[in-house]
């Protein structure tokens, strides 16, 4: 198969639409919004793990991925990274994780490094924090 043609099925998001739209769940999958959201768990479910560091390095190099995630939540799950601890993000947070200090927040090969880091067990901060409520776009 080829990429043009992955491009072409149901719940395939092309790499040129990033930021991921919420619309475009895998086949017989729905976008999920959890109750606890966590940094490094792009597909939501619950645990940071290997699988959620291939997914985003298929996103950052810009292969079609599936997505679990709405937009906003995709968007602090995987973007760890820099941590700017301390804090996790709480509303009395100046600087949260994965904001660049110019304001900006990119999804880089950086935030598939810490969550690949933290898939094998080695020690990395922030990732595997829940991601406070105030961060998230309201329901
Ligand atoms: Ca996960």
């Amino acid at each position: 198969m080829t990429t043009a043609e992955a491009v072409a099925e149901p719940g395939v998001v092309p790499p040129s639409s990033r930021p991921i739209p919420a619309a475009r769940a895998p086949a017989g999958a729905a976008i999920r919004r959890p109750d606890v959201l966590r940094y490094g768990d792009v597909d939501a479910n619950g645990r940071v793990d290997v699988m959620d560091a291939v997914r985003l390095g298929n996103y950052v190099v810009g292969n079609p991925v599936d997505v679990f995630l709405g937009a906003e939540d995709f968007a602090l799950a995987a973007n760890p990274h820099p941590f700017n601890l301390p804090g996790a993000g709480a509303s009395d947070d100046a600087l949260p994780p994965g904001r660049e200090a110019d304001g900006s927040g990119r999804v880089n090969v950086l935030d598939v490094a810490m969550i690949a880091r933290r898939a094998v067990g080695l020690p990395v901060p922030i990732v595997g924090d829940t991601v406070p409520a105030s961060r998230r776009v309201a329901p």
